[in-house]
């Protein structure tokens, strides 16, 4: 077992506070996957299941995971009620709403008061996308055969790019 896996194998639970919201956080279970990084997909709502998200959080760390990734949107509280009930890492991501735009996400998430903090990514695809490589980051502080997987990720994108548009 190498030094990410937990004993469950899936160090990383990708939480969203609706179905509506897995076309946003695909991206960041799609992003785990390349890595190799295990993980949990759940539905998780602090607003129509908060009984569902008091059990979560509070047996988070219990259940093995070492990370959270949270996704919601429009008056976006789940980050920070998961945040408040476990002391395991949570990242936020604001998804993208349809009356706002996102920003109504993106503030309910990213403005924690000083003692409860939720790691804030951008909205939508890219945010999803960066809280899956930044948990995947953490865990390589402590996995090197993450590390070189990440390595190669990287070097795969920066290849990618070329010196003129095509
Ligand atoms: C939030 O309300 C969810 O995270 C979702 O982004 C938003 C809208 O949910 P639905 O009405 O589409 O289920 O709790």
């Amino acid at each position: 077992m190498n030094a990410s896996t937990t004993a469950s194998g899936r160090p990383v639970a990708i939480i969203m506070g609706s179905q509506s919201d897995w076309d946003t956080m695909r991206h960041a279970a799609e992003t785990l996957d390349a890595l190799g990084v295990g993980h949990v997909v759940r539905i998780v709502s602090a607003h129509r299941t908060p009984d569902r998200m008091y059990a979560f959080a509070k047996g988070a760390r219990e259940e093995g995971f070492r990370l959270i990734i949270a996704g919601a949107g429009g008056a976006a509280h789940l980050p920070g009620m998961v945040a408040a009930l476990t002391p395991l890492p949570v990242f936020g991501v604001p998804v993208e709403s349809k009356a706002l735009s996102g920003l109504d996400s993106l503030y309910s998430i990213v403005q924690m008061p000083a003692g409860i903090p939720v790691g804030t990514l951008a909205i939508g695809k890219a945010g999803a996308t960066n809280a899956a490589l930044l948990a995947a980051a953490v865990l390589a502080t402590t996995d090197p055969a993450l590390a070189e997987r990440l390595d190669a990720w990287r070097a795969e994108r920066t290849a990618a790019v070329t010196e003129s548009p095509v």
